[in-house]
């Protein structure tokens, strides 16, 4: 067969391209004048056709013998490895952690206490129940793990958004997550506990509750990863350089205060923009952005913690913050994004276990599983115990040890002495004595008693704390619970689960109970289940409410404005130029991309097409429109949805004079947050709120 290669062939095996180069079926390998590397199989042999396997004819077999074929093939075949089995799905972001308030008095960790010292970190945020290629705005827990490459050794701080967790012993975890997870028979849904199993799970397990009500609320949906709190959840310890022993909380608060999303605008983002959580993080960072979370930790004594009316070891409880106020640490900055997917964020390992001198665990019966498990796992996930080696992995200060080979081993080292104790080496590492190195603080063991399988009975109160969650939130907040429960177990099958979840409930709270058994459409919810123990009631927090968190900066904002033939092209630079120098970023949304002329004659630089930019994916929306141009999009399905659901999302809505028809049909009722779009100034002070007062109008509470 003659070839129709066009190229200089030697050229297209190195070098510069002397013409555009193409191959024997026409494809276009390279443009002309174009430098390139030679291609090779993995071992580094040059490749001379990456199109066509090696035949035994033109229409033949093909031959075993073809290397690079099967070079090519085998790697391919093993590409993924399997995903991580909660926590699949993540984002990660690098960075640093800057110490501004030393820790000193508490413990000898460097990255806590030498004020101004940055550490550099890398972060990584996730869903928990869904897979690797699930969407973004699921109702779940987020996952929070930061891993910091101290002078010191790697911490790896894997926390939550949410401050407590499910479940008060490791035992219990496989149980939590199968429960959640797909079904396996049918092998959905994928990424909701919106169905029986999970229900069923935590129908039998009261200590679920809190957690329950933290994830029912708006916090279980934030708006982006970078308006969302993170906890360590756990007390761990930390040591000081005389040896003391303080119980510590951590707590990350995200510089841009916290904002979650609505149900209806979560749902509909996930049909629209899966990737809407990586794709924010990722867009603000590229954008030159910054995205800042502070640290902040609560400290306690042994006395202090032994004085609290519940027990801080158990997982299920938070340490109030009236009466342990928030310390702060520092700053962590994420300003980089990863250069590769896989290499850093598949391969990146966390673990609990990872700590440094001066930080310590407790006896937290979760944190202690932990301990194991995640190790464990990376050794299945990264097939073998040396993933610690890979870049993203590996310590930024010295590691000196006698652990050898194994899969992947990357060290070449060198020597006899592989042992310690040993003479022969002199120079090997030897134990450190210098007080800077690791060493259990005794706190951890100076439990005793006869060993068993037992829960302390300090563990027993798992309604207080969830209460007080639930009181503490505003009327629209409670009614966004209630919602989020009559909707999750509407969907829930079996009606003897309903009953047992609302048993449950009413220990929480009775109106709350009532209220979901209401918005199931049933008379009443059965009288409260028997709680190990009796609930208390305790004062609202104003720490633990969502609402009043909400740094409402127009700052990293993202903002539609929709455009058609005919807009004004003066009020819509005008109003584009006022928010973008507010740092919002805003994008030209238009029925078609191209062919967009506006009323001065120019064609407009189009940045969406409409029915691929729901507003849903946007903080608010401005129709700069003529009034035919509006009257036509009335009769748009994809225009009024646009509309409608900004309206309906509580967003603030900017609208030139001759978008009135669009208003009308879409059903926008004049309020605080509707704006005629020559008021630029208003509209940029709305786009971070939410017009709370509409919420009523647009959707019934429950
Ligand atoms: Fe876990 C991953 C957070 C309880 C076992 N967990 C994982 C990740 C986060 C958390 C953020 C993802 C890390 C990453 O981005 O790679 N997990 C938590 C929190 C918990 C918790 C805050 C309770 C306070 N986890 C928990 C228990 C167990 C595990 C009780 C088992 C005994 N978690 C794992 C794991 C994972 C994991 C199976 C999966 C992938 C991985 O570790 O690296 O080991």
């Amino acid at each position: 067969m003659g070839s129709v290669r066009s190229a200089n062939k030697k050229s297209l095996l190195a070098g510069t391209a002397m013409f555009e180069a193409r191959g024997k079926g026409g494809e276009i390998h390279q443009r002309a004048g174009a430098k390139s590397a030679a291609l090779t199989t993995g071992e580094g042999t040059r490749i001379s056709d990456n199109q066509n396997t090696l035949r035994a004819a033109p229409r033949g077999a093909s031959l075993i013998s073809d290397m690079v074929f099967l070079d090519k093939l085998s790697h391919f075949d093993r590409e993924r490895i399997p995903e991580r089995v909660v926590h699949a799905r993540g984002a990660v972001a690098k960075g640093y952690f800057q110490c501004t308030h030393s820790l000193a008095k508490y413990t000898t960790a460097r990255v806590l206490s030498v004020k101004g010292q940055k550490t550099p970190v890398i972060a990584r945020l996730s869903t928990v129940a869904g897979g690797r290629g699930s969407a973004d705005t699921v109702r779940d827990t987020r996952g929070f793990a930061v891993k910091f490459y101290t002078d010191q050794g790697n911490w790896d701080l894997v926390g939550n958004n949410i401050p407590v967790f499910f479940i008060q012993d490791a035992m219990k975890f496989p149980d939590l997550v199968h429960a959640v997870k797909q079904e396996p028979d049918r092998g959905f849904p994928s990424a909701a506990s919106a169905h029986d199993t999970f229900w069923d799970f935590v129908s039998l397990m009261p200590e679920t509750m809190h957690h329950l009500l933290w994830v029912m609320s708006d916090r279980g949906i934030p708006r982006s990863l970078r308006t969302m709190e993170g906890f360590g959840v756990h007390t761990y310890r930390l040591v000081n350089a005389k040896g003391e022993s303080h119980f510590v909380k951590f707590h990350w608060r995200p510089q841009a205060g916290l904002q979650c999303l609505i149900w209806d605008e979560a749902v509909k983002i996930a049909g629209a923009d899966p990737d809407f959580h990586r794709r924010d993080l990722w867009e603000c960072i590229d954008g030159g952005s910054e995205v800042r979370y502070d640290l902040f930790v609560q400290t306690l004594t042994q006395k202090q913690a032994d004085a609290l009316p519940f027990d801080v070891l158990d997982p299920t409880k938070l340490i109030p913050e009236e009466d342990f106020p928030l310390q702060p640490v520092g700053t962590m900055v994420l300003n980089e994004n990863p250069s590769n997917f896989f290499a850093e964020n598949e391969q990146l390992a966390f673990s609990p276990m990872h700590i440094v001198p001066g930080i310590d665990f407790s006896n937290d019966p979760l944190l202690q599983g932990r301990l194991f498990s995640y190790n464990d796992t990376q050794m299945h996930r990264l097939g073998g115990p040396n993933f610690a080696q890979l870049e993203v992995n590996r310590p930024r200060c010295p590691v000196a040890n006698f652990q050898r080979d194994g899969f992947a081993q990357h060290a070449k080292h060198a020597g006899r002495v592989a042992y310690e104790p040993n003479l022969l080496d002199p120079s090997g590492p030897r134990e450190a004595a210098d007080g800077l190195m690791y060493a259990p603080h005794p706190g951890a063991d100076t439990e005793s008693g006869p060993a068993g399988r037992v829960r302390a009975e300090s563990f027993a109160d798992h309604f207080t704390q969830a209460r007080q969650f639930f009181k503490s939130q505003t009327a629209l907040q409670q009614s966004h619970i209630v919602a989020a429960l009559a909707f999750e177990l509407s969907k829930v099958q079996a009606t003897e689960i309903r009953q047992r979840v609302l048993a449950q409930l009413g220990n929480v709270d009775s109106d709350l109970a009532a209220r979901v058994a209401k918005g199931l459409g049933l008379k009443a919810a059965p009288p409260p289940a028997p709680a190990a123990k009796t609930p208390r009631s305790v004062a609202p927090s104003a720490a633990l409410q969502t609402e009043s968190k909400d740094a409402l900066q127009a700052g990293g904002r993202a903002v539609a404005i929709l455009i058609d033939t005919n807009t004004d092209a003066k009020q819509l630079n005008s109003l584009k130029a006022k928010l973008s120098a507010a740092g919002v970023k805003v994008k030209l949304i238009a029925p078609s991309v191209h062919g967009i002329k506006l009323h001065d004659g120019t064609e407009a630089a189009v940045d969406g097409q409409l029915d691929g930019n729901p507003s849903c994916l946007f903080d608010a929306v401005a129709l700069v429109l003529a009034a035919d141009a509006a009257k036509a999009l009335a009769k748009n399905a994809c225009a009024v949805d646009f509309v409608r659901d900004a309206f309906g999302h509580l967003k603030a809505i900017a609208a030139s004079q001759g978008a009135e028809t669009l208003l009308t049909v879409a059903g926008v009722a004049t309020d605080t947050h509707i704006v005629n779009a020559t008021d630029a100034k208003s509209f940029v002070a709305l786009v971070a709120s939410r017009a709370w007062a509409r919420e009523p109008k647009v959707r019934p509470q429950l």
